[in-house]
């Protein structure tokens, strides 16, 4: 969920003494050697990509709805992080359908009454009866409203142009977000499931990458390299908490078990990489 809140968080980055974000902001790269038409490959196998994540949060939607719906406390509290997954991996794009990602993803904050509000619906909704009251109660009117309004986003996908720009600049915010305002705990502060978002993030802003890659590495080949041993990184970060090593499914750690020392650490490879990935736009033409 990007708010306006986080767009300005995102804003105060900015203006964080990051040399080679404000090198792009104050002198854009030269005209890339990038033609328009190169971007059309990759942008359709980005849209598979989200397209079959979205066939998968469809599915694993329906179950967890189905677990509200049916009062199984447990059973639903187990099925909320893997479920949100899919949802975090095309987050990237989450400005191409703003109304669905508020409904969907919106945090009690974004609201004037907080739990309270009327219009606070969604994942955190939800969240919060499951892990704040340990409850489902009154539960199914918003379980209905959230399988409702990811069977939207479905079919609203199917049909939309995903523009370059977004689609690049999308990884670059997103991992913005999460060093910015996400590494507080913020997103799942009553499920603590935190780690399985950041990992969403994660896969889903380097799914951009790589697919961008080949064109990046045309235009600047010490950029790739370094844009991949930053992922690395940030991924060897997140498997120190994999509750087993090789079972991602196994997922990971409470995030109230993370320290502050631990957050700050994860902290600096995403902030070296959204600041990496701000470039990527230019490099290919895109601004
Ligand atoms: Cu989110």
């Amino acid at each position: 969920m990007k708010t306006t809140r986080q767009w300005i968080a995102t804003g105060a980055f900015a203006l964080l003494p990051l040399a080679p974000l404000t090198a792009l902001i104050t002198a854009p790269a030269a005209q890339a050697a990038v033609a328009p038409e190169a971007l059309v490959g990759p942008v359709a196998d980005y849209k598979l990509y989200v397209l079959d994540n979205l066939e998968q949060l469809v599915s694993h939607t329906r179950d967890f709805t189905a677990a509200v719906q049916a009062g199984d406390v447990e059973k639903a509290q187990a099925l909320y992080a893997p479920t949100r997954v899919y949802y975090e991996r095309i987050e990237p794009i989450a400005e191409l359908f703003a109304d669905l990602d508020a409904s969907i993803d919106a945090r009690e904050d974004d609201y004037e009454k907080g739990v309270e509000d009327p219009d606070f619906t969604g994942f955190h909704r939800l969240e919060y009866a499951l892990f704040h009251d340990d409850s489902t109660e009154g539960m199914e009117k918003y379980a209905q409203g959230l399988m409702d309004d990811v069977n939207d986003l479905d079919s609203r996908v199917q049909g939309l142009t995903f523009p370059p720009e977004t689609v690049v600049g999308g990884a670059a915010a997103l991992m913005e977000e999460v060093a910015a305002t996400k590494v507080s705990g913020e997103e799942d502060r009553y499920s603590r499931t935190d780690l399985w978002d950041f990992q969403g993030n994660v896969d889903g802003a380097r799914e951009i990458f790589e697919l961008f890659k080949p064109l990046a590495a045309q235009e600047d080949a010490g950029f790739v390299e370094r844009v991949q041993d930053n992922f690395d990184d940030v991924e060897e970060t997140l498997a120190d908490y994999r509750l087993e090593a090789d079972d991602p499914s196994a997922g990971f750690e409470s995030y109230d078990r993370v320290s502050d020392a631990d957050r700050r650490a994860l902290t600096g490879p995403v902030t070296v990489l959204a600041e990496d990935l701000s470039t990527l736009r230019g490099l290919l033409g895109l601004n």
